[in-house]
């Protein structure tokens, strides 16, 4: 049997000048990470024998995703989102956190400063037709302690699917607001349903997509951060039940504990009290925080965040 080309010493060296590990500048870590993922590339390029034709069309796979600003929609489509999640849920049982509401990953189309409002907020600004939707809970701690003063920000597509900021026919932060939690804990919004997304049908992600059979849809949700101070910030999202992707969701992102029920209402009475005249829907979650603990990874993510301009 002939050798590996990856267990000979002359590519043993030529990795460690790759990582620059034969000499002290630079950082360690670093150097360690690239190190072994240049020998995975390597080693995926030995094991399926990759053409250099293959491999150039990955490469331009991968700069056509950057030049699409895609990377962040190709990732959570990969699972990877969802693994870094998992990471954090196992570190926190281990650490021996229970309960809570389950995080669930962020996506590529939050948008930073939102406009804030207290207690209470409308977020669709942008008339369109479709369902009304009003959401309320409380943000609790674990013992079901309400969380006055806590900040709830909240971000979701419209009735197209479209994410303000994103797309350019919506108005600035239409469907994203900040509410603070009153005195009781409590939040709530009026805003209209959403629809699920799909990855843009010529983008680089579903080019992939395809070549994996695979579609590039999301069950319609609603995403939240949830922060207060002393307590572990919480990413998260609810899915809207019924939704033919609920469990075939492209990014991963559900969990049974964030369907929560979506209540329809339809007699005249309802409509008319709140002001309204066509049936609209009513969907109540809390939030449950954890307490911060210094033995904890942190779990607020830095990543490049556009503000709406
Ligand atoms: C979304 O709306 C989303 O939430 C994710 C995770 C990926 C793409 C679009
Ligand atoms: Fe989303």
């Amino acid at each position: 049997m002939t050798t590996s080309l990856l267990a000979r010493p002359e590519f043993r060296e030529l990795l460690t000048k790759v990582a620059g590990l034969d000499h002290q500048a630079g950082d360690e870590r670093l150097k360690r990470i690239v190190l072994r993922v240049s020998e995975h590339i390597c080693s995926v390029i030995e094991e399926f024998d990759v053409s250099p034709s293959e491999f150039w069309s990955a490469m331009a796979y991968l700069t056509e995703l950057g030049q699409a600003n895609e990377v962040g929609l190709l990732v959570p489509g990969l699972g990877i989102e969802t693994f870094l999640d998992m990471r954090m849920d196992e570190a926190e049982r281990r650490a021996g956190l229970e309960g809570g509401t389950p995080r669930t990953i962020e996506g590529p189309l939050y948008i930073a400063g939102a406009p804030l409002a207290k207690g209470e907020a409308r977020l669709d600004q942008d008339p369109e037709q479709g369902e009304v939707l009003f959401m309320e809970g409380v943000v609790t701690d674990k013992d079901g302690a309400p969380i006055p003063g806590a900040i709830v920000d909240v971000w979701h597509a419209n009735t197209k699917g479209g994410y303000s900021f994103f797309d350019p026919s919506q108005s600035k932060y239409n469907l994203r607001r900040r509410i603070e939690t009153d005195a009781e804990g409590r939040y709530r919004f009026r805003s209209i349903m959403p629809a699920g997304y799909a990855c843009p049908p010529n983008g680089a992600t579903q080019k992939l997509l395809d070549a994996l059979g695979r579609h590039g849809h999301r069950p319609a949700h609603i995403h939240f951060f949830v922060t207060a101070p002393n307590y572990r910030k919480l990413t998260t999202q609810i899915n809207i039940d019924g939704d033919e992707y609920l469990h075939d969701d492209f990014a991963f992102a559900t969990r049974d504990e964030l369907i929560p029920p979506v209540v329809r209402h339809a007699d005249a009475e309802a409509i008319t009290a709140r002001g309204l005249n066509e049936p609209f829907s009513t969907i109540t979650f809390n939030f449950v925080l954890h307490r911060e603990a210094d033995v904890l990874p942190d779990t607020t993510v830095e990543r490049p965040h556009a503000q709406a301009a």
